[in-house]
């Protein structure tokens, strides 16, 4: 197979465009798929500070280093989420890709300054661990951002994940989720712009970026993400896309142009009931404590 920018051998092949890419092709074809999306979106404006959210992985390390070399002003932020051998060796990679582009990696280590980790907190709590860790994410991204100044959160959810998403809301009609499911969520009160450049690109793509580009990740999934339902979809979207190369895409795509728009009414009415957290002040729907303190709080008991 031939390169169909330059001709030249193709090094990977991506059925859902019907092409191959050479290395230095390919490489072009993912920075002007998150320029697009970007673009497309109005994810980014002139002179944003942008906090990318960093697991070690493929996909938010692939996303860091395109927006840097797009000339974004990107910090990262990477959470030690206190899950044994994986969170030691996920917080090393995201050091070390720091260390090797100067660029500024902010840690939170909740074990140290919250006092519990996410196998602990699942266990207190009786949730599912990555019910514990997701609030505690999208908290702790949120609350850095506005402690820092950040004005975006960048989040490396790719094509698979977003489909997958949507898939396992479109089966049960989270009504409420679906009208939120969006690429970028603008700012309010109390909360930072949420966007996600990495939504034309799939995972295979994503790790194919690191490989080519010598970055480093964590190849290994959290122990915890073995068996759950996002795996499960994400297995039955691929074989769709096996029989029928662009039914993910054609899905989550139709989803954001022709159907998005008509959840919108239940996600204003969910923000139109926010108040103050009695504990550290972020927006919650919660009378008293928001999910993140009320987590805090039932650990500490
Ligand atoms: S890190 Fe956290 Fe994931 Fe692990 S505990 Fe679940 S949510 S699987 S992206
Ligand atoms: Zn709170």
């Amino acid at each position: 197979m031939k390169c169909r920018s330059c001709r030249e051998p193709a090094v990977i092949d991506i059925r859902r465009h019907n092409a191959g890419f050479c290395r230095d092709c390919f490489l072009r074809h993912c920075r002007e798929q998150v320029k697009r999306a970007v673009e497309d979106w109005s994810m980014l404006v002139p002179g944003d500070r942008v906090l990318v959210a960093v697991s070690g992985g493929k996909d938010s390390l692939a996303l860091w280093d395109v927006l840097l070399d797009l000339g974004v002003d990107a910090d990262g932020l990477y959470l030690g989420l206190g899950i044994g051998e994986y969170s030691d060796d996920s917080g090393a990679m995201a050091r070390a890709y720091a260390a090797t582009r100067r660029a500024t990696l902010i840690e939170v280590d909740i074990p140290s300054e919250y006092g519990f980790d996410i196998p602990g907190a699942a266990a207190a709590t009786r949730r599912v661990p990555c019910s514990a860790c997701g609030l505690s994410k999208r908290h702790l991204f949120n609350q850095a951002a506005l402690d820092g100044g950040y004005d975006v959160v960048a989040t490396g959810h790719n094509l698979d994940d977003e489909a997958a998403v949507l898939f396992g809301n479109v089966l049960r009609w989270n009504t409420d989720y679906l009208g939120r499911q969006l690429p970028v969520l603008p700012a309010a009160q109390g909360f930072a712009r949420k966007v996600k450049p990495l939504i034309r690109l799939g995972e295979r793509e994503t790790a194919a970026y690191c490989v080519l580009t010598g970055i480093d990740y964590i190849v290994e999934e959290c122990p915890n993400a073995v068996g759950n339902k996002h795996l499960g979809y994400k297995a039955a979207l691929n074989d769709i896309e096996a029989q029928s190369p662009g039914s993910k895409a054609a899905f989550y795509f139709g989803f954001l142009d022709r159907a998005s728009s008509k959840f919108a009414e239940e996600t204003a009415a969910g923000r139109d009931r926010l108040v103050a957290c009695e504990g550290c002040g972020a927006p919650t729907t919660n009378a008293g404590l928001c999910a993140f303190c009320a987590l805090v709080a039932k650990v500490a008991r």
